[in-house]
């Protein structure tokens, strides 16, 4: 592993950490395979059982690392397709829940990577900035046209596209308030709150967690009939799960269930 990507594994949830605080994590390509490479391994390990994704420094990630861009002999379509589109596709299909502690600015590919994540915790020093690409001419990437719409709507998802620039940052208060944040907190309490609902989730059923991912995100792209169908067939796999037996004896026994992930 590259010394940009922090991993550490405790508890059944490893951290990621970007880790190029002086250039606020900006990403080049040492750090974009780091990721997929600590992805995959968060992937492969039983042990690993929720994934938590933060920034070191004052920043979470500034997007694209602009002095590489200058100097790359693909083009950018072709970066695109090699480096920032399997990684997003691998966060989205990871059987294991993401969460996001944004620690302080998510600007362009930076703030795409926050959508990749399942749950986003703000600290109120976190800003988000979608409008970097616009700001030097490109449009947003990294799978941001396609989630954030999901997420906030297409009418807020545009105005952050056109005017959220490093000057109109959407700060984290008002991420909160539109649905782009799930918890917001205070800078002091960032890594607890996030690490917290890392953990819990690392107690659950890691397989109906998985599926739960697998469905809501690919019923997206499915009409009613279709996703009724998807649901029951994974309702069967989930429902082969000894974490699926244990939830029913636990509550049938009148006492707290114990997760196996399995
Ligand atoms: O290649 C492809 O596949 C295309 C993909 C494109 C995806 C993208 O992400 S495009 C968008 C790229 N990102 C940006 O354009 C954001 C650029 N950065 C900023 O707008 C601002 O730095 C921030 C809003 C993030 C923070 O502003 P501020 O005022 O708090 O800090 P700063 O002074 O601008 O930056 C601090 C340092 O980080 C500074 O370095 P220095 O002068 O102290 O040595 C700055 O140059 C460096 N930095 C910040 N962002 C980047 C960066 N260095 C390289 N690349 C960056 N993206």
């Amino acid at each position: 592993m590259t010394d940009s990507i922090l991993y550490t594994v405790a508890e059944g949830v490893a951290q990621i950490t970007l880790n190029r605080p002086d250039k606020y994590n900006a990403l080049n390509t040492d750090m974009l395979r780091g990721l997929k490479t600590a992805f995959k391994q968060a992937a492969k390990d039983d042990t690993v059982r929720a994934v938590l994704l933060t920034g070191a420094g004052k920043g979470f990630c500034s997007g694209q690392d602009l002095t590489e861009f200058t100097t790359s002999e693909q083009t950018v379509g072709d970066h695109l397709r090699n480096e920032y589109n399997g990684l997003i596709q691998q966060m989205r299909t990871l059987p294991k829940p993401i969460v996001c502690a944004v620690n302080g600015v998510a600007a362009g590919a930076g703030a795409s990577l926050t959508l990749g994540a399942d749950l986003r915790v703000a600290s109120d020093e976190s800003s988000f900035v979608f409008g970097a690409f616009v700001s030097i001419g490109l449009v947003a990437d990294s799978g941001a046209t396609y989630l954030l719409p999901q997420i906030i709507g297409a009418g807020r998802a545009m105005e952050l596209f056109l005017l959220n620039d490093g000057k109109h940052r959407l700060g984290g208060k008002q991420a909160y308030d539109w649905g782009l944040v799930n918890r917001l907190c205070e800078a002091d309490a960032l890594h607890a709150t996030a690490a917290n609902i890392a953990q819990r989730l690392a107690t659950m059923p890691t397989a109906a967690i998985g599926l739960t991912k697998r469905a809501v995100y690919g019923n997206m792209q499915r009409g009613l009939a279709d996703a009724l169908e998807y649901e029951a067939h994974i309702q069967d796999i989930a429902a082969r799960t000894d974490d699926h037996q244990e939830g029913v004896n636990a509550f049938l026994e009148k006492r707290p269930p114990t997760f196996n992930g399995r």
